[in-house]
């Protein structure tokens, strides 16, 4: 049997679990703020720089790397006319994100797009990012050093001690269950429907689109020059091998109301629930709770995303306060600060689901709801102070 390799012990003022958008934006903040960091990442970097998921970080995302000098290194991808095609029964209505804000607004820069030049400004700052890092341990979080321990991937053991652990790992990482049981309330919320979502190499839209039909809900986003992110509508518990090819591109020109929608090899498909989920508080001693790993919102309204990085811009603000000025005022109020605008977001996003989803299939919700649903949409196409209202939820510049 292999000998136990020796512990090796370090120091460094931040431990930052999870290197996706929210740890990877926290550990990008901190240095450019000359604060140390250590960011411990399972995965290998490969790994991480090809996860697709969101596709556009929004105009309040923009302003704060903005804000921090960093939006030219770290976004990419071309700009968002700010245009949103909301197609009910395929009649088009466009509606704008333009929220009368002055500044830089949102760019279609998909998540491995932000997480691949997150990462090479972090490094070529000099940060300090290591992948494979196995068997993370959080330990003594309500001390005043707390540490964590891991394995390289040459089986050494190493153990870092810090003065704050950003938990930055995600629904299923490991920080959130370093909380003892009882501390966090967990506000879930399942809607009991299905997206079977689908990537494929095939022509982006002319704007992101959203359609409302009988046959359930639909819809198509850019992520890149020739590539497309779907989404349709199904039973939650549905099998991605009961979708081939045929029958996803069938139901796509239906529900899109375009009958001449270009196909594409589709290179990845799977279906998830559409779920919330909500940790309160964000904190437990010297534990902060950032993005996915305190909170789940449904994508409609693409927020998850950019409330990790919401998340993110706090706790380094509140860092910096910390370190620098020996003010701790930010860190006691970043779990309350952070929810108020988790909760606005979680209610966008639920509206939004409930909306598109109840004025097309009306099996679950039945007539009266598919009605309210309709009445919703036609106050957003033709009242300018609920599309005022939609804009600023859009862009999250709402305060
Ligand atoms: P992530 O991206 O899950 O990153 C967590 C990182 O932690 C690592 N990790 C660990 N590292 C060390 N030790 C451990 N024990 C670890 N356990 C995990 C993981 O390997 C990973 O690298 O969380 P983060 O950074 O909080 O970012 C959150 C976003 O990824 C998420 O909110 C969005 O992807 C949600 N989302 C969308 N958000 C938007 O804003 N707009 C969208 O259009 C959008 N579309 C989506 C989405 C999520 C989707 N999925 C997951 C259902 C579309 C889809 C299909």
């Amino acid at each position: 049997m292999a000998e136990e390799a020796t512990e090796l012990t370090e120091s460094t003022t931040v431990a930052v679990i999870g290197a996706g958008p929210a740890g990877l934006t926290v550990a990008a903040l901190l240095r450019s703020s000359g604060i140390d960091c250590v960011v411990l990442e399972r995965q290998t970097r490969e790994y991480v720089a090809q996860r697709q998921r969101a596709g556009i970080v929004e105009t309040r995302a923009v302003r704060m790397f903005d804000s921090w000098g960093l939006a030219d290194r770290v976004l990419g991808g071309a700009p968002h006319d700010g245009i949103l095609d909301i197609r009910v029964d395929g009649e088009s209505h466009l509606v704008s994100d333009n929220d009368g804000s002055e500044g830089p607004t949102a760019v279609l820069c998909p998540q491995q797009v932000l997480v691949q030049k997150l990462t090479a400004t972090y490094l070529a700052d000099g940060g300090d990012l290591r992948f494979e890092a196995a068997d993370v341990s959080l330990h003594h979080l309500t001390g005043d050093r707390p540490t964590v321990r891991y394995r390289t991937p040459d089986g050494t053991l190493r153990t870092l001690t810090c003065d704050f652990v950003a938990g930055c790992d995600g629904d299923h990482g490991i920080s959130r269950s370093a909380v003892p049981d009882g501390v966090l309330t967990a506000h879930a919320f399942d809607h009991g429907i299905g997206w079977l979502t689908v990537l494929a190499d095939a022509p982006p839209p002319a704007h992101p689109l959203l359609a409302v039909s009988p046959d359930g809900f639909a819809a198509h986003f850019p992520r890149g020059p020739y590539s497309s992110r779907y989404y349709l509508q199904c039973p939650p518990e549905d099998h991605p091998g009961a979708w081939p090819d045929t029958r996803v591109w069938d139901a796509l020109r239906i529900r899109l109301g375009d009958p001449v929608l270009t196909a594409g090899p589709i290179t990845d498909r799977e279906i998830f629930r559409l779920r919330s989920l909500v940790h309160d508080p964000m904190q437990y001693g010297r534990l902060y709770l950032v993005g996915d790993a305190a909170h789940i919102v449904s994508p409609m309204g693409g927020k998850g995303m950019n409330l990790a990085l919401y998340d993110a811009d706090l706790f380094a603000r509140a860092v910096r306060d910390s370190v620098r000025d020996h003010d701790d005022t930010a860190l006691r109020t970043y779990s309350q600060r952070c929810l108020r605008r988790v909760w606005s977001d979680q209610e966008f996003s639920h509206w939004l689901t409930r909306t598109l989803h109840d004025a097309g299939d009306d099996t679950r919700s039945g007539p009266f709801h598919r009605s309210l649903a309709r009445a919703r949409l036609d106050r957003l196409f033709t009242l300018p102070s609920a599309a005022r209202t939609f804009a600023e939820l859009m862009t999250g510049v709402d305060p």
